[in-house]
């Protein structure tokens, strides 16, 4: 999840065409193909490659990691095969490429269509233009990591508790076709074009040149090393109008036409407050327009201990596809998803279907009291909720940076409707303290990670541990099961790997270059992990 700075912490250690349904028309302008029929020119190939998948079938598929977690139901697993399960820096075993990320990235890295998306900082400046403290999403080239285009954005400068100094771009992009779509540090929804500039500049959007200039600077010009932006939704206006704290973060569920967003409403920055209470925390946009379509309608504002910063997962229960939201109340939700047929002009209220308190016995008035409290206070949610076999799976617990230390997984069951605090509850298991992570699930083996460094293991029926190993460091991402591995990363530097069994097997672990905060990543064959300072491609030679 996300790696925000805290207040109080060491700024260092804190600093974190539907396309073109054509997806390929930039890959067809670029080689002066025909443009306007690329059916009859993909035609042939596409025999071909049918008939090399029937003579040589693959012996293991790959795909890409367009979103963060398996869509729609956020499970940190992947079906990726031949990852590797040794690493050796010193020698490169099993190094494909890296690409240096500045100094304070959290992000995880999505992976379509040949390009790699992934945050940065402006530590070192990829174009001499831009100097000084920015934002950046990086677009890489899939196979060596070259950079093809950045998004630079510069702070918000009204005081840092808006927009955390140094931090890298830390929502995962979620790509579809050649549309990416993603939060910015300006709390902007953005959809941008993964062909970037080199293939015009598209989109309603025109004013790339201003929105990377500092403000009272002069426009700049927009070049091909720079993104294109499509449509772009400030969250911080009407008629949303949240407010910001420490960084913004989201992972953007796509479900046909809309994309499902958490705010990132959050307190001020004296963190006795709400300031906009009656922003929402839940919003839909239409991924055409950039139009909001529908919000959350259960006044969460007022109970948000520390900022909304979960997001959103999808699942069908009855026939019924719900959106299972993690609030920064504590309480998870059920909604209806919106009806794609739809069309309604005015903005929608997402109809509730059910809510689970994570922790009805702590305080619900005078919440800010608590601020600092590591004993007693208000619990939130960090991680993203997992459906999986009709059930949620969410951590859930006291803010990593303000709240108690006490933590849970929590186990939902996700086909109930109405208050089901503890009447839905399946399982709770405690972690050894805060826990910011989404959990992993495979074969009835559930994994996740905490701050007390522990890496669990438990029953994904019943909640009963097979096994817990203190692994040292926090961890403040996730695990990622994936070819029969857990690989998790810590803030001591370390990837770990195990075997994803019942019976407890290190398999490696290797120090990296610099603290992880993120979640390890696989597509295509290749494993992805963020350190706060390079994006590591490890992949099986
Ligand atoms: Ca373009
Ligand atoms: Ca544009």
């Amino acid at each position: 999840m996300l790696w925000t700075s805290a207040e109080g912490k060491t700024r260092r250690d804190a600093n974190m065409k539907r396309g073109k349904t054509r997806t390929r028309k930039g890959r067809f302008d670029k080689e002066g193909l025909n443009v306007k029929s690329p059916e009859r020119f993909w035609r042939p190939f596409c025999c071909i490659w049918i008939l090399c998948l029937v003579l040589f079938p693959s012996p293991a598929w790959t795909e890409d990691q367009p979103q963060w977690g398996q869509r729609y139901t956020r499970n940190m697993v992947s079906d990726e095969k031949g990852l590797p399960g040794a690493i050796d820096l010193e020698t490169g075993e099993n190094v494909k490429w890296t690409a240096p990320l500045g100094d304070n990235a959290y992000g995880c890295a999505t992976i379509g269509s040949g390009k790699v998306l992934i945050g940065a900082n402006n530590e070192e400046p990829r174009d001499p233009r831009h100097q000084g403290d920015r934002s950046v999403l990086l677009c890489l080239d899939e196979k060596d990591g070259r950079l093809l285009w950045q998004l630079v954005v510069p702070r918000l400068q009204e005081y840092l508790y808006l927009d955390w100094p140094e931090i890298g771009m830390s929502s995962p992009p979620t790509i579809e076709g050649d549309r990416v779509y993603t939060l910015t540090n300006r709390f902007e929804v953005v959809c941008l074009d993964l062909d970037g500039q080199a293939d015009g500049n598209d989109g309603p959007y025109q004013d790339e040149g201003r929105h990377m200039a500092l403000p009272g600077d002069a426009v700049m010009d927009v070049t091909d090393i720079d993104a294109d932006i499509v449509w772009l939704l400030d969250m911080k206006e009407e008629p949303i109008a949240m407010a910001p704290h420490d960084a913004s973060h989201s992972s953007i569920l796509l479900d046909g036409r809309y994309l499902y967003i958490n705010t990132c409403n959050g307190i001020e920055y004296t963190n006795l407050a709400i300031r906009r209470p009656d922003a929402p925390s839940l919003i839909v946009v239409d991924k055409e327009t950039g139009r909001l379509v529908a919000t959350d309608g259960e006044n969460i504002g007022p109970k948000i201990y520390h900022s909304t910063w979960s997001s959103p997962s999808l699942g069908v229960v009855d026939g019924r596809k719900l959106i299972f939201f993690g609030g920064g109340d504590g309480v998870c939700y059920a909604f209806e998803a919106l009806d794609p047929s739809a069309n309604s002009e005015t903005v929608q209220i997402l109809k509730r279907v059910w809510r689970f308190d994570c922790d009805p016995d702590a305080p619900k008035e005078d919440i800010y009291k608590y601020a600092g409290n590591r004993t007693e206070s208000p619990s939130n949610i960090l991680g993203m909720p997992v459906f999986h076999n009709n059930r949620i799976y969410v951590a859930a617990g006291g803010d990593v940076w303000w709240g108690k230390r006490e933590a849970w997984i929590k186990c939902i069951d996700a086909t109930g409707s109405g208050d089901i605090t503890g009447s839905g509850e399946r399982w709770s298991y405690p972690v050894s303290r805060h826990c910011s992570g989404t959990p992993a699930i495979a074969d009835n083996l559930l994994f996740i990670t905490d701050c007390g460094g522990y890496l669990h293991c438990l029953d994904a029926e019943s909640g009963k541990p097979y096994w817990t190993r203190k692994l040292g460091g926090e961890f403040w991402g996730s695990p990622l099961i994936a070819d029969g591995k857990v690989y998790a990363g810590s803030r001591r530097r370390e990837l770990w790997i195990f075997a994803a069994k019942k019976r407890e097997q290190e398999l490696a672990h290797v120090k990296l270059d610099a603290p992880i905060g993120s979640t390890p990543v696989a597509a295509n064959g290749v494993l992805y992990v963020t350190t706060m300072k390079t994006l590591y491609a490890f992949e099986s030679k």
